[in-house]
């Protein structure tokens, strides 16, 4: 057999992917559920706790939560979460990809809230117990989706991210907006574009519910290419700005998390990994559980350190159009 001459060193993992993976499948559902992805995550009552996009055979997605008291062993409630009724001027028919922040005392959920006659808005509801939730307001035009909000008031303004989707062939950026009561948003600025030469060429897309750390606010968002053959979902860090988060500080040239094993390769859609979370625990190692093909769910874990390394990280190899 062929040896390398020069057999490339591999470079230490920043997110490495627990031995335990997939940590959640749509066969650990009590109901007929055929795809389990794309958690909001967040710790609740001493326990981690998992808000899932569950597709059933009825309806395209219900929101679907699983709780654990180790962070890799789920078990799903016995019924998908019972969902507010639409808002009157929005009749939303599908509900996914959740985002959960904690302030002032309550946790918000930013989602898409996707009508078949008006198409994709960002959702806003809430809930001090996740068993009872309350309707906040339909935040956005049509055409926006992975909005994420920021843990703190900015200047004393909510503040959260989201791409609205512009042109198919040609998607806008991430966008960063502010709202004195999370109905009515404005400010809105552009943050971040998409990269034509690396892994976040075609598109973006905010993920993580930011973490303030002393060099900024690091976000984990998606980027995806467009192969011809279809997309590649991939994770990728940067930071922003604490007090002006519409401010790049650092944004790392490599992904840190990719599709590379047969639950991330293929599935309802193949060749996705895919967050809406980012949990920092106390010994600042940070979990990330991801949508894996639109299927199943994985856990990632990495040094907060080191995701920010990543941040300022240069790619070598990097061809520079
Ligand atoms: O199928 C991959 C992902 O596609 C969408 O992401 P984006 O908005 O960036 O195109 C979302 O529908 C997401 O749920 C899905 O995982």
């Amino acid at each position: 057999m062929h040896q390398a001459a020069h057999p490339v060193a591999s470079r230490p993992r920043i997110l490495v992917k627990s031995p335990h993976n997939p940590v959640l499948t749509p066969q650990q559902f009590p109901g007929e559920v055929m795809y389990a992805f794309n958690p909001g995550a967040i710790r609740f009552n001493g326990q981690y706790l998992l808000m899932v996009d569950a597709a059933t055979y009825a309806q395209p997605v219900v929101l679907w939560i699983a709780r654990s008291d180790d962070g890799v062993h789920f078990t799903p409630d016995p019924a998908p979460v019972d969902w507010p009724q639409p808002d009157p001027s929005h009749p939303e028919d599908c509900i996914y990809d959740p985002r959960i922040t904690f302030i002032d005392g309550e946790y918000i959920i930013l989602y898409a809230s996707s009508s078949s006659s008006q198409g994709v808005r960002v959702g806003i509801v809430k809930t001090h117990d996740f068993t009872t939730f309350e309707r906040v307001s339909i935040a956005s035009e049509q055409g926006n989706r992975n909005a994420v909000l920021f843990p703190e008031k900015i200047d004393g303004l909510y503040a959260r991210l989201d791409r609205p989707f512009g042109d198919p062939n040609d998607p806008c950026g991430m966008w960063i907006s502010y709202s004195p009561d999370l109905v009515y948003w404005g400010r809105s600025k552009l943050v971040m574009e998409n990269r034509l030469s690396l892994w976040d060429s075609f598109k973006i897309g905010a993920g993580a519910v930011p973490i303030k750390t002393d060099k900024g606010w690091l976000e984990i968002y998606h980027g995806v290419t467009n192969t011809g053959a279809g997309f590649i979902y991939r994770l990728g860090a940067c930071l922003l700005d604490l007090k002006d988060p519409s401010r790049v500080i650092a944004r790392g040239e490599d992904t840190i998390l990719w599709p590379e094993h047969p639950y991330e390769l293929s599935g309802r859609v193949g060749n996705v990994v895919f967050s809406c979370n980012a949990l920092l625990e106390a010994d600042e190692t940070v979990k990330i559980y991801y949508g894996s093909a639109d299927t199943c769910i994985g856990l990632a874990e990495g040094k907060l350190s080191d995701l920010i390394d990543a941040c300022y990280h240069r790619n070598h190899l990097r061809i520079r159009i």
